[in-house]
């Protein structure tokens, strides 16, 4: 899904009277690892084919002006006096971001900044994270700073929990900053070191959105978090050696149950088999064995609606008919929950056959139109910057 960056380029220079320079960040999806990433476990995330575009050009007026293309509007904030005081506006994203750099030593000056994306809202494809990262490669190209991969997926998540006000972990942000074409990524959360695999050639990432939509800042995801922390407390309490839910085995989780609420025993059944279905995945992948990787994924997708409680009625028909069709691997719930994407693994020369069954059954059982889109691992916005382009 191309942005029309030139696009972006021209409406910057109309409406700032400067040719500006642009900085892009595509968009997310995850194979296998949910709500593992905040308790220091692993995920499989890989970086798609939609983004979001940055456009930065120098003003000297100590000003941050952001103009949303999307949105059509234009706020203006004087920087000296800036705080962290978010609005509930989509500026708290860019803006936090201005913030978020301050906190790792990195002052800007006034700039005028164009954003315009293609990431779908509220699909568990990180619309967010892609925004924020494409705003803090602008930033710092403006403040003639390179900030490692680490460092700029961590100010990110700062952005998004201390300024927007959501829990999110930090897997969105270091695959949507740190991703490489063709490869998906192995990520620990605790040590953000990562690894880069190939997909096997025969296979294709569909996405499939289910047009539901979920709200992730304050509702359910951060319930979900504080029943999971409050096991993991109770884990850290009474069992030696465990500061975080990866550390814990199911027989932990087992050892603990009486000591905690029926729904955090259940959330932490999750995150911990997860967690271990992730490094099976790892092996599934290095042996080419897709046919074991879709069996995970469908065990994953189990596990969010059963145990963690984080799917809804469409997505589950969207994976049941998913599974059901010629060359289908595996399918499952995407990103955060409540709704959204599916994200489905399927056999090269059926992804069209898939697609358009999936379409037709999904909307004789729901009366809702589906998107699907596939996509390869693409360009995460620091290798997409190095190779000289937004895109
Ligand atoms: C959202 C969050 F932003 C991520 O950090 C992660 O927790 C995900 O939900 C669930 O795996 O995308």
């Amino acid at each position: 899904m191309k942005l029309d960056e030139v696009g972006v380029l021209r409406v910057h220079r109309q409406r700032f009277g400067q040719d500006g320079q642009a900085f892009g960040a595509p968009a997310r999806v995850n194979l296998i690892g949910e709500h593992t990433d905040y308790t220091g476990g692993f995920v499989m995330p890989m970086a798609i084919d939609f983004s979001t575009v940055a456009t930065i050009s120098p003003r000297d007026d100590g000003r941050a002006v952001f103009y949303s293309l999307n949105f059509d509007e234009e706020v203006s904030f004087e920087l000296a006096s800036l705080g962290r005081t978010p609005r509930g506006h989509w500026s708290d994203y860019p803006l936090g971001v201005v913030w978020s750099l301050a906190q790792e030593g990195v002052a800007v000056s006034g700039f005028s900044m164009s954003l315009a994306g293609n990431v779908p809202v509220g699909a568990g494809l990180s619309s967010s994270a892609s925004l924020e990262v494409a705003t803090a490669m602008a930033l710092m190209a403006h403040a003639g700073r390179e900030l490692p991969l680490k460092t700029v997926a961590t100010l990110c998540r700062r952005t998004e929990n201390e300024f927007v006000g959501a829990k999110s972990g930090i897997m969105d942000q270091f695959i949507v900053a740190g991703g490489v074409a063709g490869r998906v990524m192995l990520l620990d959360c605790r040590s953000l070191e990562f690894e880069l695999l190939p997909l096997p050639s025969e296979v294709r990432v569909v996405i499939c959105n289910s047009m539901v939509q979920h709200a992730h800042a304050g509702g359910e995801y951060g319930d979900r978090r504080d029943e999971v922390e409050a096991g993991q407390a109770v884990l850290r309490q009474l069992r030696p050696g465990i500061e975080l839910l990866r550390d814990a085995t199911l027989a932990d989780l087992e050892a603990c149950k009486d000591k905690m609420s029926a729904t955090s025993f259940a959330r932490c059944k999750h995150i911990i088999s997860e967690n271990a279905r992730v490094m099976e995945a790892r092996e599934a992948l290095l042996h080419s064995d897709v046919k074991r990787f879709g069996e995970l994924m469908v065990e994953a997708h189990a596990s969010m609606r059963d145990d963690f409680g984080a799917s809804a009625p469409e997505v589950d028909t969207l994976v049941e008919i998913a599974v059901r069709q010629p060359g289908c691997f595996g399918a499952r719930i995407t990103g955060g929950g409540f709704g959204g994407c599916t994200v489905n693994l399927v056999e090269a020369d059926k992804v069209e056959s898939f697609v358009e069954a999936v379409r037709n059954e999904y909307k004789a059982a729901s009366g809702i139109s589906a998107n699907c889109f596939v996509s390869a691992p693409v360009d995460g916005a620091l290798a997409m910057a190095a190779k000289g382009g937004a895109r």
